[in-house]
């Protein structure tokens, strides 16, 4: 039973201790939930407003229209639209966040934070177009964060955000430009979804999905400047060994679980639980404090610090579940609630932090960056006093972990083929790629869902795509699959990697000081590191003297749930990008909303959606796909 649910191997260890204790895990919650609602899995479900719900009858016997008139296309299409809209607000608040952080170091107002990174902070002071010659580091800063704080204010509907300017390819930008759908304002583009879609607004399908691609392009603006001015307050990742899987967490250490997204608490929790390891050994605790990650603030610290990740979502009960988690400290976002009824069966602080962010049963703790040194202890003193009450007995570690080399950046991307061209790093990338060593890129993003046997779909695929000598990039929980499962190891790459494509990854890694070849995929951080991702895209089509849409380069999901998967997924098909998802997405009550995003789309921004439930052959379209451009590039 259990590996239908997951393939992670420490479920077996943990669901049975779930069931004997009686507590429900996600896995339990879903099987109750079955049958799932038809309608809603169509999308044909509108309850925007109290004259609902409507519903659309999908075999035509029934309504065909709700009670204002709307049809399916229109219903599906807002919709889709208003979780596009919330993806991009989760990403942009995270984005504001770091942004007003930012301004809050360089005004000198937050002593807990500083520029960890200043090469990254003038590259992207340059990047934003500013000029900051003679200019000292706080000035810069203030300038950078006031170029970015604009793009939740701007009100000229002409001019684009800043950070989509300074990033995408100039075709890009004017491909997009030319479908009026680069947002000018993040917030707004975000506050016309929700407008547009109120009962009796715009009900065209057409224009309301390109709507919602100009949020999730504010999206993508989001998730670049939080990806960019995290790096220069925390430090630009670069490659280093850690480990994956619920077995880093300690037996004889005050654990820490750091959850949720924004890295600007699990900063300071860092840098405070070391001050604070000799407390927890006097606690008790011979191993000190342990400090460990879920989610995409896992991820965060994982690529920065080389903080071991524990879980990735739907593995976040189970981390509980070992009994040996003092604290779980959480922020923002795919936090189950579920979490604090489970701390509670054990003796688990579970610690809230964010204001807009609390759950029931949980111990809040209000995380302000004026005050992130005091938090911080309290939250790390909180852990220690809950290890004390740890009982020993009900520790169940499951014996698995697996190595994982993490933290490629650009920059260390770069930076590992500079050591092949110091002259031209980015020419040893394209002439593997032009004589088909490596026959393209894929990026794997996104979440895992109860949808599909956790991390199977991800697994399947990678290996796939690899023994088909494709390039690998991860992030989000999708990092977080390949990490538990060992696919970021030198040894992976030997296993399973085409034999051009592991020729390349050793030539790279060998010259770069890694003693054998780069890990079979690519660690690029979190969610809003998908900007990434597309940084090393853009560079490549830049120097290529292309678009996005001609390189090859897929991207998929494999275990989408989130809403902001779906922005993401929708970027990166506005961005040229062939999207692959592995989930049903709930827009196919809407034959004409599916055939936008699955074939207009095409037409219109050369990127588009695929949707194939079954890895093997969805890794089978995604080389079909990679081969097409190669044949349109003539390579
Ligand atoms: Ni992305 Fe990261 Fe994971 Fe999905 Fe949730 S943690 S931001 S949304 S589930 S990948
Ligand atoms: Fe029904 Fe229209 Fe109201 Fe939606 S907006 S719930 S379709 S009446």
């Amino acid at each position: 039973m259990t590996m239908k649910l997951t393939t992670d191997p420490s479920a077996a260890t943990l669901l049975p201790i779930a069931k004997k204790e009686g507590i429900s895990t996600v896995w339990d919650r879903h099987r109750a939930m079955q049958p799932q609602c038809g309608f809603g899995q169509l999308g044909v479900c509108c309850r925007i407003c109290w004259k609902g719900p409507c519903r659309i009858d999908p075999f035509g016997d029934g309504p065909q229209r709700g009670i204002c008139g709307a049809d399916a296309d229109t219903i599906v299409a807002r919709n889709v639209i208003r979780m596009i809209a919330a993806g991009a607000a989760g990403h942009s608040e995270h984005g504001r966040h770091v942004a007003l952080a930012l301004q809050g170091v360089a005004e000198g107002r937050l002593p807990a934070c500083q520029i960890r990174d200043e090469a990254k902070l003038r590259a992207v002071a340059a990047k934003l177009g500013l000029c900051t010659e003679g200019q000292d580091i706080p000035a810069i800063a203030a300038a950078v964060a006031k170029a970015t704080l604009e793009d939740f204010q701007n009100q000229d509907h002409d001019a684009p955000c800043n950070w989509i300017e300074a990033t995408l390819t100039k075709k890009r930008l004017e491909r997009l430009q030319a479908l009026h759908v680069v947002p000018h304002n993040i917030d707004a583009v975000i506050t016309q979804i929700m407008g547009r879609t109120l009962v009796g607004c715009d009900a065209d399908p057409v224009n309301l999905i390109l709507g919602g691609i100009k949020g999730a392009l504010a999206d993508f603006d989001g998730m670049c400047l939080a990806t960019e001015l995290s790096d220069a307050l925390f430090g630009t990742p670069s490659p280093v060994i850690t480990a994956a899987n619920l077995g880093v967490i300690k037996p004889d250490a005050v654990n820490i679980a750091v959850h949720g997204h924004n890295p600007l608490l699990s900063e300071v929790v860092c840098e405070v639980a070391g001050q604070m390891d000799e407390e927890a050994r006097k606690a008790g605790a011979p191993a000190g404090i342990n400090i460990v990650g879920i989610c995409c603030t896992g991820n965060e610290v994982m690529v920065r610090h080389g903080i071991p990740l524990a879980a990735n979502y739907l593995s976040q009960e189970l981390a509980l579940v070992t009994g040996a988690v003092d604290a779980m400290v959480v922020d923002v976002q795919c936090i189950m609630p579920s979490v604090s009824e489970i701390g509670a069966c054990f003796h688990t602080a579970v610690i809230t932090t964010m204001a807009e962010n609390k759950i029931p049963g949980a111990t809040h703790v209000d995380f302000k960056e004026e005050t992130a040194l005091e938090n911080a202890r309290r939250i790390v003193a909180a852990a220690i006093d809950a290890y004390k009450r740890r009982d020993p007995r009900r520790v169940n570690i499951p014996d698995f972990k697996q190595t994982a080399i993490v933290g490629f950046g650009v920059e260390s991307v770069v930076g590992a083929l500079a050591t092949l061209n110091p002259e031209d790093p980015l020419q040893p990338l394209i002439e593997n790629i032009a004589n088909g060593n490596i026959r393209g890129i894929a990026l794997f993003a996104g979440c895992n869902s109860t949808q599909v046997a956790q991390d199977s779909s991800f697994v399947t695929m990678a290996k796939k795509l690899a023994a088909n000598n494709v390039l690998l990039l991860a992030t989000g929980c999708g990092a977080g699959s390949f990490a538990k499962h060992g696919l970021m190891t030198q040894e992976a790459t030997l296993e399973y990697a085409g034999d051009s494509l592991k020729a390349v990854l050793t030539a790279i890694g060998t010259s770069a000081g890694l003693n054998g070849p780069l890990p079979l995929v690519l660690h690029m951080g979190s969610c809003v590191d998908n900007s990434r991702a597309v940084q090393v895209a853009v560079a490549v089509a830049d120097k290529l003297g292309v678009d996005l849409d001609q390189l090859p380069l897929v991207a998929s999901a494999p275990e989408a749930m989130s809403e902001k998967a779906v922005a993401i997924g929708t970027w990166s098909v506005a961005l040229g990008i062939p999207t692959h998802l592995g989930t049903m997405p709930q827009v196919t009550g809407s034959a004409k909303v599916t055939e936008l995003l699955t074939q207009t789309a095409k037409d219109l921004l050369g990127g588009y959606f695929l949707v194939e439930l079954d890895p093997n052959l969805a890794a089978d379209k995604l080389l079909e796909v990679i081969e097409e451009r190669r044949k349109g590039l003539g390579i």
